[in-house]
């Protein structure tokens, strides 16, 4: 550009035209006019946003943590915890078994200031994956372990057994008292997913996710949940997004790093929610309900969701904690 041009648009004009460029470049087959999922915004710090009504106590959780002097990462572990030892019949130990009759669990986090992660997937017997999730991040040097091996991990590292012998007859009872689902079909009834994100005062992004899974799912499937970029993503300079719904429908696109790079872009959280969803739903062949919903927060303290289905998520900040609903995308 010539000196003269600069000045005639001047510099607002510039990045103005440099912004819906790269808004247009990032979602150039997606109508932007289509789009409408609205963002909130709080000044207050911490924001902490995560999936499903029962993410209302895990937020507490996680401000507690934060109060009382903990890291952002302290608290998505804290809070993720409250919902896996919660007895929920979803997220944790009490969750839904696989296809044989098992809870194999998934789990992983995100550090946005040294953009480390940790992250256990098909994890059997152990009461908190999340904190099994952290130890891999902070005392092996790996970001994924599975199965067995993320099994004995997590007991050297300190985490807590439970007997899964034991539990079986809880699933039993569970199964028999339970309409069958089939795998892959998310009801109402088979929701099992905590992603929790938190903006610290410092503006400091973590996040995490944890989940028993798809009741029903073979055993060994992994789904989007502990998948760096699908389940959850954090980009410290940018902000963060968590998944919950069909993994499979989500980890084909890598859901949350698309959403953090939509924001990246300029756009707020919830309008990168639905532009993920629309570009997933675009891409995908198959043309079946893809039963997929995302919370995001940005560096600024937008936040927002968006679902397929109406998406209840909780937002938490000083002053405020609450179960707030998106409406369903019409695709
Ligand atoms: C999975 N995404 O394992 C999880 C399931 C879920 O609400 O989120 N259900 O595919």
């Amino acid at each position: 550009m010539s000196n003269s041009t600069r000045q005639k648009n001047g510099p607002n004009q510039t990045t103005r035209r440099r912004v819906l460029g790269s808004l247009a470049a990032g979602v150039s087959y997606l109508p932007l006019t289509k789009l409408k999922a609205e963002s909130a915004h709080t000044d207050q710090r911490p924001l902490i946003i995560s999936t499903w009504p029962f993410g209302k106590p895990a937020n507490e959780q996680a401000l507690k943590k934060l109060n009382s002097g903990g890291s952002t990462l302290d608290a998505v572990e804290a809070g993720i915890r409250q919902a896996e030892g919660a007895g929920l019949g979803s997220v944790g130990i009490t969750g839904g078994p696989n296809a044989a009759g098992f809870v194999q669990q998934d789990a992983c986090l995100i550090h946005g200031p040294n953009q480390l992660a940790g992250s256990v997937a098909a994890i059997e017997g152990i009461r908190h994956p999340i904190s099994a999730a952290r130890a891999v991040m902070e005392k092996s040097p790996h970001v994924m372990l599975v199965g067995s091996g993320a099994r004995d991990f997590a007991l050297q590292s300190g985490c807590e057994s439970v007997d899964v012998t034991q539990h079986q007859a809880l699933l039993e009872k569970w199964k028999k008292e339970r309409r069958p689902q089939k795998p892959g079909v998310v009801s109402g009834e088979n929701h099992d997913t905590i992603a929790l994100l938190v903006l610290g005062p410092d503006g400091t992004i973590s996040g995490g996710c944890s989940t028993s899974g798809l009741k029903g799912k073979l055993p060994g499937r992994v789904g989007d949940s502990p998948i760096i970029g699908s389940g959850v993503y954090v980009d410290n300079e940018v902000g963060a997004a968590g998944a919950t719904g069909v993994g499979e429908n989500v980890m084909r696109f890598c859901g949350s790093f698309l959403i953090v790079e939509f924001m990246r872009q300029g756009m707020a959280p919830a309008l990168a929610c639905e532009a993920a969803i629309r570009r997933i739903a675009s891409m995908d062949p198959s043309k079946q309900d893809l039963a997929i919903n995302f919370v995001a927060l940005d560096k600024k303290g937008r936040f927002g969701a968006a679902g397929t289905g109406n998406f209840p998520h909780a937002v938490t900040y000083p002053g405020s904690s609450e179960v707030r609903t998106a409406k369903a995308i019409k695709l």
